[in-house]
């Protein structure tokens, strides 16, 4: 048993955003830090610093208005990501920061704000298969802010209609993810605020199409577990982006508010693949941009407690969890669960690690290896010599 709970930590590749490493903020201001990424090599740098160490996440999600220059080939970019060990792994479209989508893109009245942003998310589709990334994570601020400020029915055929334009765009080997939240920027209507409106509307592009699951994207106390586990069985889980929440969306570390919510998701994850042979085709994507946290140290933090989670959560017993099911013996049913959540597994890390030539403690050896320092200094003094000043910098 132990080498197949070991090895499904294979299955678990772990996708680094490049906009982690970066400085970023609140609505309210920025804390900056020395070593924090000035372009997009240095975010790169980093993100292949943390798959070095952790020995799992060879993808940097990518952030198109952000980490692609204008007139710039997008080859160059998946060379620099390649000169760190990583391959380009989903593409995110900035669908909000344009002044054109003060009321939304996809939803927007303005044809104009529509036909731009079908525009871009084509454009970031056909940028995808330049750089060989089979994912685009579509993640929309769209909504209305005041009751009666547009039509709630009219932006949803808005939103079917610029999506299956994007979808249209799409080559065999693509799919679009898409991901609800619900509420902020918008406050009062979100286009795609909950699974449901997520599923409704893949369900309608077709195949290629598939729900995004950003852990952080939930009202207090919802259960996420049986969203995933529904979306599992329906065959419409595309992804996550993982963060942890302690009142709304606050990209904190994954499982630092609440590990026995990851350990469950995981568990309906590997309750899949005891059922149907294999793990699901998913992408796991890190949401985390931390403004006081070391931005690498996080990074490291959140891999390796996603790993943690997910072994401990290969641990449960699944005959004697659907024995205890069957037979309506509750109490077993549930202690099941917690003598797999309450096993130590930094043992069976450091084996599966020493396998793959990592380090049994990534953080320690991350800290040893000198790497922070040197970043610090040298983007000081580059920063320093540019007249960079982190005020002017954004993302
Ligand atoms: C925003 O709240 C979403 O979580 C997005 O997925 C994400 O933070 C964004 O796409 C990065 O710009
Ligand atoms: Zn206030
Ligand atoms: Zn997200
Ligand atoms: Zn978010």
């Amino acid at each position: 048993m132990s080498n197949s709970v070991l090895s499904s930590l294979d299955a678990l590749k772990i996708e680094l955003p490049s906009w982690g490493f970066a400085d970023t903020g609140t609505r309210f201001g920025k804390f900056f830090q020395a070593a924090s990424a000035i372009d997009t090599a240095d975010k790169f740098a980093d993100a292949g610093m943390v798959n070095k160490i952790t020995g799992c996440c060879p993808t940097v999600a990518v952030h198109v208005l952000w980490d692609f220059q204008k007139g710039q080939d997008p080859k160059e970019v998946a060379a620099a990501a390649e000169k760190h060990g990583l391959k380009i792994g989903s593409i995110n479209p900035n669908l909000f920061q344009d002044q054109l989508y003060k009321t939304g893109s996809f939803g927007s009245a303005d044809p104009a704000a529509r036909s731009a942003a079908v525009q871009h998310g084509v454009e970031c589709t056909e940028l995808g298969k330049v750089v060989e990334s089979n994912t685009i994570t579509y993640w929309f601020a769209d909504g209305t802010n005041y009751p009666g400020q547009d039509d709630i029915r009219a932006r949803k055929r808005r939103f079917e209609a610029c999506l299956k334009s994007c979808y249209e765009a799409l080559s065999p080997s693509q799919k679009m993810l898409v991901e609800y939240k619900p509420f902020e920027p918008a406050f009062y209507q979100t286009d795609i605020a909950d699974w449901g409106m997520s599923y409704v509307m893949c369900k309608k592009l077709g195949p290629q199409a598939k729900v995004l699951v950003d852990t952080g994207h939930h009202y207090q106390s919802q259960n996420i577990e049986q969203i995933v586990a529904w979306l599992l069985d329906e065959e419409m889980l595309g992804g996550f982006h993982f963060n942890d929440r302690r009142y709304a969306d606050d990209d904190l570390t994954l499982g630092s508010i609440d590990p026995y919510q990851i350990f469950r998701i995981f568990s309906e994850i590997h309750g899949y693949a005891a059922e149907t042979g294999e793990y699901p085709e998913i992408d796991y994507m890190i949401d985390q941009s931390h403004n006081l946290k070391p931005k690498i140290e996080a990074m490291i933090q959140t891999v390796t407690t996603a790993q943690e989670l997910w072994l401990k959560a290969a641990l449960v017993d699944r005959e004697a969890l659907h024995k205890a099911q069957i037979s309506g013996n509750i109490v077993d049913a549930e202690a099941v669960l917690k003598k797999a959540f309450n096993t130590d597994v930094t043992a069976m890390l450091a084996e599966w690690r020493e396998s793959k030539g990592v380090a049994a403690d990534p953080l320690a050896a991350y800290r040893e290896s000198g790497y922070a320092e040197e970043i610090e200094a040298d983007r000081t003094r580059r920063r320093k010599e540019a007249g960079i000043t982190q005020e002017s910098s954004y993302a």
